[in-house]
């Protein structure tokens, strides 16, 4: 499908690579729903590093990454017109924690019980077969400096 309104950036903030503008939006809330702080990165150099078992062997899943970080995203080329980049039908792009910027900052938040959530597409750029399945959450609780996750309530993903 054509998304005429997916945008790229070139991010020189050590990454030396176009970023996907605006892949996702992901967050903290009380469990009554009300946002008490929201992440920063927003912008990603999509790459196929981790399969979802739920797809594999299915029709237009490729075996092995067709997308990735080294080879696509134009690392080192602020000035090229065309990159590719993307994410295949069943498979992933998972951030080890080790990488920067992805923090949520809960300084002053109380220890109790929360739920983070994310939005891939949050402003709606990508059009896609089913935009209803795009938000996931899971609660967590927090204590000190010890974070608990609980299993996921939802899933999501673009497709
Ligand atoms: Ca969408
Ligand atoms: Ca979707
Ligand atoms: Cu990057």
């Amino acid at each position: 499908m054509v998304s005429p309104g997916v945008k790229f950036h070139y991010a020189g903030d050590g990454h030396n690579h176009w970023h996907f503008t605006d892949f996702d939006d992901y967050w903290i809330e009380t469990l009554g729903g009300t946002d008490l702080r929201s992440a920063e990165k927003h912008g990603y150099c999509l790459e196929d590093n981790t399969t979802w078992a739920g797809l594999a062997g299915a029709a237009g899943v490729p075996t092995s990454p067709v997308y990735l970080g080294a080879t696509s995203c134009g690392k080192g080329l602020p000035q090229a017109l065309t990159v590719i980049e993307g994410l295949s039908r069943g498979w992933g792009d998972t951030y080890p924690l080790t990488l920067p910027d992805q923090a949520i900052d809960v300084t002053g938040l109380p220890d109790g019980r929360y739920r983070v959530g994310i939005t891939a597409d949050a402003l709606g750029a990508v059009v896609e077969g089913d935009e209803s399945n795009n938000t996931a959450t899971m609660e967590i609780s927090i204590s000190g400096n010890t974070v608990t996750t609980y299993p996921a309530t939802a899933t999501g993903g673009l497709n």
